[in-house]
């Protein structure tokens, strides 16, 4: 039986049995009801039940998928810990089948895991539990209309008023949001006016930056769909005068910051993972189009520039597949949630989503005319993959975390003549 999610069988050096087990469950029958589902309310409810997907994000000591091998990971010990390539496998197969799927599913991890990184047990029986069966959806607020990127420049305000906090600001290109029960959003921690400064250390920069778990249904809270170039679950919100218990915070003051990270470092590697699916779908189109067309008395296959093609796509591809692999394999493998797999996760995003837009766009180009003609397979998978460059970290973003963390490494170890790097000569 065909299976969706070919990394597992293909480099079995990174997975492990249950990991074989969860690739051959992923078949283009058993993903079938999210094949051209458009009802994204719908495909929330449908990754939760019955397809049970939701369970891959939440770690198992918490509810989540059971790991199935006798000789459990070192990141088991880790109650915290998701199965990095078991996401992996999930989302190169949604990104075959729907990538509406594939998105809701992403940012339900996104909206979830600080919970599991840094809620208390209240807020995680109050949210877990439903995020597995899909009743609840989470979205994950930090993006703002002046702080993209430059996450620190954030100015949601969370004000310190009695026992709890008031949030005003607004954010804006926070996926899920038309459909969240929850948001986990990201806004700077201050003082009650006269209580001197600012809470945590200073109110500037990332030392403010504190996570809360609101009500997208609570008073102060409005929200309104943005229409993006694909047709996904996205919009802006606005919070004014929302005061939330500090019950409701996501772990400490000034925490946020490294929240908002560490949530991304896992979920960095899947969008990979999901670009491969996309790119995997386009290069299947591809070869279908080009055994059956014929030009000048031949199928196009016959034509050595397109072979040339389709023995760059499938390079390309592979090689995607072994860095986002890789950073999956010591993200499960290091010492669980704690360990930083920054560099890896990086790379394995930048490269798969930017192969994915050159095979996607070498698809297009070999089905000529058909490739622009829209609701055709390659044409949707056009406009699909681009967000994928730009959301949870741009490419550039990804270079500035390689280039740094390359550069610690190489201060780090001496030169080659034994000097400490930079020592003078
Ligand atoms: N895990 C744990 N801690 C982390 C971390 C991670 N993955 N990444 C950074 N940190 C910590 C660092 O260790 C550092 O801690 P100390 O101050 O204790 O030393 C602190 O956070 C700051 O890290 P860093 O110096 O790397 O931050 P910079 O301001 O230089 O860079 C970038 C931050 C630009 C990399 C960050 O803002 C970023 O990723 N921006 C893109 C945001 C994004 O993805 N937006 C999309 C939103 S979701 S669709």
């Amino acid at each position: 039986m065909t299976t969706l999610a070919l990394s597992s069988a293909e480099l079995p050096v990174f997975f492990e049995e249950r990991h074989a087990a969860l690739a051959a469950r992923l078949t283009p029958e058993a993903l079938a009801p999210l094949a051209g589902a458009r009802d994204a309310a719908a495909v929330a409810r449908c990754l939760g039940e019955p397809l049970g997907l939701y369970a891959h994000l939440v770690p198992e000591a918490l509810g989540g998928a059971r790991g199935v091998e006798e000789s459990a990971p070192p990141s088991a010990a880790d109650p915290t810990a998701i199965d990095v390539r078991a996401l992996v496998l999930v989302r190169e197969a949604l990104g075959q089948v729907s990538p509406l799927a594939d998105a809701i599913f992403a940012v339900q991890g996104l909206g979830s895991y600080p919970v599991v990184l840094a809620g208390s047990d209240a807020q995680r029986r109050a949210i877990l539990p439903d995020v597995l069966s899909g009743r609840r959806v989470g979205a994950f607020a930090l993006t703002e209309p002046e702080a993209g990127s430059d996450v620190a420049s954030l100015r949601t305000e969370a004000r310190r008023e009695g026992d709890g906090w008031v949030l005003d600001g607004e954010k804006v290109l926070i996926s899920n949001v038309p459909l969240a029960d929850h948001l986990v959003v990201f806004a700077r921690a201050v003082a009650a006016p006269g209580a001197g400064g600012a809470h945590g250390s200073g109110g500037a920069g990332r030392a403010a930056i504190t996570a809360f778990l609101v009500d997208s249904g609570a008073p102060g809270v409005s929200s309104e769909p943005l229409p993006m170039s694909v047709p996904h679950p996205i919009g802006r919100v606005r919070f004014a005068g929302c005061r939330v218990p500090d019950s409701a915070r996501l772990g400490e003051v000034g925490g946020g910051f490294k929240l908002a990270m560490q949530t991304l470092d896992a979920f960095r590697i899947s969008v990979g993972a999901a670009a491969n699916g996309m790119a995997a779908r386009a290069l299947r189109e591809a070869i279908a189009h080009v055994t059956r067309r014929r030009q000048f008395g031949a199928p196009l296959s016959e034509q050595q520039m397109v072979r040339a093609y389709l023995a760059e796509m499938a390079t390309e591809l592979d090689a995607a597949r072994l860095l986002v692999a890789r950073a999956a394999h010591k993200r499960d493998t290091a010492a669980g949630a704690a360990a930083r797999v920054s560099t890896e996760a990086a790379m394995a995003k930048m490269f798969a989503t930017e192969a994915a837009q050159r095979i996607i766009d070498r698809a297009v180009q070999l089905h000529g005319g058909m490739g622009v003609v829209e609701g055709t397979e390659v044409e949707r998978l056009y406009r699909e993959i681009r967000p994928l460059r730009i959301y949870e970290g741009t490419t550039e973003i990804q270079k500035l975390i390689i280039a740094k963390g390359l550069l610690e490494r190489a201060a780090a170890e001496p030169a080659a003549d034994g000097r400490a790097r930079g020592e003078a000569r």
